[in-house]
């Protein structure tokens, strides 16, 4: 049994970068609050025992898997990466946060005919992620020369360092700006909630299990929409199927109606303007689409 103090958890997060604001953002919408003066490196969330670290995001994996830290926020990229190279038993990755989403791809010169990965046979591919190239090259058979660099991967072809790349993409823009295009996607990542692999004992558990509870509600609710319509009870089978990821819909008697009733659908995914309009195809009206603050399945 933990005393109060040893039930305290430490979450490394971004300082500042890509993940940061999603990361703060997250947190607030767990109704978790922090106070934390300007360049200040740590702070105390006020309604759980946690405490946070701020650091640059290549810190965090090994911070938490030396137990230096408990908890993480960071790349799902990034553990990927770790989990090819690192020696000690890395942290483990509890769930998916999605955001921070991008992708690790391929890239080479836009005058380049690719057809598969079996093109770039014999050639030199600079990236940051050798552990997860090497380990796609191997499942592909490919024999490639990887060239490994921590940043500005996407200028190695132009300054004849390498033929092609293998980095992050989003947008995109930046591989267009360098000459290069998007051939292949290695990895597919977003921000993960990572933690230390040594056990929690019951306190440590017990505060883990309310953050992760609050974060699952966070990320359940966070495309679901609460529908109500008015419609003809012969319509209820055609309306249960336009609705995406609907559990069981309330039917309520609307007074003065025989035929028609109210229905009330939680849905797990976005409803959108097309699934109105076929909504209204099928027979319903007066629909509102409205946000589900929090969740609890
Ligand atoms: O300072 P610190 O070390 O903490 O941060 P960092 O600069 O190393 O990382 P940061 O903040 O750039 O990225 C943190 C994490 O965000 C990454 O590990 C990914 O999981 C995720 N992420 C999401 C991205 C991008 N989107 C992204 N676009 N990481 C990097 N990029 C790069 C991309 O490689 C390109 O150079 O951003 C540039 C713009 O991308 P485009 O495709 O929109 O042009
Ligand atoms: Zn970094």
């Amino acid at each position: 049994m933990g005393d109060a103090r040893s039930s305290r958890l430490r979450l490394a997060i971004q300082k500042s970068g890509r993940l940061a604001d999603g990361t703060q953002d997250l947190l607030k919408r767990c109704g978790l609050s922090m106070a934390r003066g300007r360049d200040k490196l740590f702070a105390t969330i006020t309604e759980l025992p946690i405490d946070v670290l701020f650091v640059r995001d290549d810190d965090i994996p090994s911070l938490v898997a030396d137990g230096v830290c408990d908890i993480g926020i960071v790349g799902e990229n990034v553990m990927e990466e770790v989990r090819f190279t690192s020696e000690e038993p890395p942290a483990a990755v509890e769930m998916k946060l999605g955001f921070s989403r991008c992708r690790l791809m391929l890239a080479v010169e836009k005058g380049f005919n690719y057809q598969d990965a079996a093109d770039l046979d014999g050639k030199r591919i600079a990236t940051s992620y050798p552990g997860v190239l090497g380990a796609f090259f191997k499942a592909q058979g490919v024999a490639a020369h990887i060239v490994e660099m921590q940043g500005a991967v996407e200028v190695a072809p132009r300054m004849k360092l390498a033929d092609a790349v293998c980095d992050i993409v989003s947008t995109g823009a930046t591989l267009d700006a360098n000459g290069l295009k998007p051939v292949e996607t290695v990895f597919e990542s977003e921000a993960v909630l990572i933690r230390r692999p040594a056990p929690f004992n019951e306190g440590e558990a017990a505060v883990f299990q309310s953050l992760t509870m609050r974060i699952a509600g966070v990320i359940q609710s966070r495309d679901a929409k609460y529908v109500m319509m008015n419609a003809p009870r012969s319509a209820l089978d055609d309306i249960k199927a336009l609705l995406p990821g609907a559990d069981a819909p309330t039917v309520l008697e609307l007074a003065g109606e025989t035929d028609k009733v109210a229905v009330h659908v939680v849905c797990a995914e976005a409803v959108f303007w097309p699934t109105l309009e076929k909504l209204k195809a099928a027979g319903a009206s007066a629909i509102l689409v409205l946000p589900i603050e929090k969740m609890m399945l």
